[in-house]
């Protein structure tokens, strides 16, 4: 990129060179005359014949000082012709590469509104074993193993979980239909209802959800984009750290109605609270609540890991009837509210404490 400043520079050079030139030009003209006087001084008054040789060498000085002189010109012209360089050179603005963007570079998008941060790409370890288990004291479900090394290419998601208002954007724009159940947990009214514009939507589907992201430009994480949004580089067990001791997220807490209640916590919230309500609890890259307020649909159908095999399958149905779920919700118990913990439902259905938010390819315009 030239800036002003160096585009000055640039002028004084040209005329620095043009300067140096002129007196290259003027120097190697008094040289050659200065070599002709000299020649016909040291043979004047020799004999006829040598008069004929030093007529033959005149000539062939008188070629070569020319042939000098054209040659000059030649370089002069270069250097005289060449453009002159505009005093406002226009800033090029460089496009950014995957490896330049840092984690915490955001963008803003246009249907929506939504934030989006940026994960740079790298590596992480997915999935859990059972050395995990034995350190959190939870159980490791046969989904999670093994763990597995895996490498992301570099995208954007979005910092929060979609809300009731944004998810409206789309039903009034005709794209999207209307979610299943407009009540929450503990909510009678609830999706349309302004208290709640700034809360998660909840009851759609795996499908409602992919038409939301097309509509907005964008589509569902992968599961591997998720979880390294969720764990980062150093495969953190939740998104803020590796020790869930403060109510840095949105669960099944002391106030939970449901059959398994934390009562050692009070996380303020017994149904869906506003999105981005635990700062603290962002992960590595400032995406808020992939951890609880609710269940977020991952593209993926729900399959094991290459490498393993149910030893205790969950039901009768193939595995990949499911799309996966991720992250937890305000129903959630403790133990399952992980970032590697995996839960799957058919892709046609609801609950209320089922959301989701959107992920975008990084895509280099070069
Ligand atoms: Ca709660
Ligand atoms: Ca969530």
């Amino acid at each position: 990129m030239y800036t002003q400043d160096q585009g000055k520079s640039l002028k004084l050079n040209a005329k620095t060179q043009r300067r140096k030139a002129t007196e290259q030009f003027l120097y190697l003209t008094l040289r050659a005359l200065a070599s002709l006087r000299l020649f016909q001084s040291e043979h004047s008054g020799h004999n006829a014949g040598m008069h004929s040789t030093m007529k033959s060498r005149n000539k062939k000085y008188l070629w070569l000082f020319l042939l000098l002189l054209l040659g000059i010109g030649v370089c002069a012209s270069t250097t005289y012709g060449a453009p002159p360089i505009p005093s406002n050179i226009p800033s090029i603005a460089p496009t950014p590469t995957a490896k330049e963007l840092i984690q915490g570079t955001t963008q803003t998008r246009s249907a929506d509104g939504m934030i989006m941060v940026y994960v740079p790409p790298g590596e992480f370890l997915m999935g859990s074993d059972e050395a995990d288990g034995t350190k959190l004291g939870v159980r490791i479900y046969d989904n999670e193993f093994p763990k597995h090394e895996v490498a992301v290419s570099g995208f954007w998601i979005d910092q929060t979980e979609i809300t009731n208002a944004q998810y409206d954007l789309c039903f009034q724009d005709g794209h999207c239909s209307a979610p299943k159940d407009f009540s929450s947990r503990r909510r009678d009214s609830y999706y349309g209802d302004p208290a709640f514009a700034d809360y998660p939507v909840i009851n759609v589907t795996w499908y409602q959800a992919v038409a939301y992201c097309t509509w907005a430009g964008a589509r569902l994480p992968k599961e591997p984009e998720w979880a390294f949004a969720a764990r980062g580089p150093d495969s953190l067990y939740y998104p803020w750290g590796n020790v869930f001791d403060t109510p840095l997220a949105n669960y099944c807490d002391a106030s939970c109605d449901m059959s398994h209640p934390d009562p050692s916590m009070d996380d303020g919230f017994p149904d869906t609270s506003p999105v981005g309500n635990y700062p603290a609890g962002a992960s590595w890259v400032g995406a808020l609540d992939l951890l609880g307020n609710v269940w977020e649909w991952n593209w993926d159908w729900h399959k094991l890991y290459e490498g393993h095999e149910w030893l205790e399958h969950p039901n009768n149905q193939s595995q990949e009837d499911y799309r996966l779920l991720r992250g937890g919700s305000w129903d959630t118990t403790w133990g399952h509210a992980r970032s590697s913990f995996r839960n799957w439902y058919l892709p046609d259905q609801y609950e209320n404490s089922i959301g989701f938010r959107c992920a975008q390819d990084f895509i280099i315009n070069e």
